[in-house]
């Protein structure tokens, strides 16, 4: 009786840690420090989600929003590549926004260097 529990506690856990779609890889890295500017932002997904927003702030100095056009990317997808805006040396942070196939808002955050 004891073990039946156990494994339903463990089926009922392992299915809410992974119905949700999760990050798999973001580009530019989290705590990297790029020689040179990073030639794209690329968001990668275990399954197809919907990009809810994906803010790119400068955090040298006064925070500053550089602004996305995310007009192209309104499709369910795995993958989201966007081409990086100019930006000049200093510390960035990449904050992005998703929804998740199971109805779940899933976020994040990216934050690099560009020295
Ligand atoms: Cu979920």
């Amino acid at each position: 009786m004891f073990k039946t529990i156990l494994t339903l506690l463990f089926i009922f856990y392992a299915n809410i840690s992974f119905s949700h779609s999760q990050l798999t890889d973001i580009l530019p890295k989290n705590n990297i420090v790029y020689t040179k500017k990073p030639p794209k932002i690329e968001l990668t997904f275990r399954s197809k989600v919907k990009l809810i927003k994906i803010d790119l702030n400068r955090k040298s100095g006064e925070t500053k929003n550089i602004k996305l056009n995310l007009n192209s990317y309104k499709e369910r997808t795995k993958k989201f590549t966007l081409p990086m805006p100019n930006i000049t040396s200093g510390k960035y942070e990449i904050f992005w926004r998703a929804l998740s196939p199971d109805g779940h808002i899933i976020k994040g955050k990216s934050v690099f260097e560009v020295k």
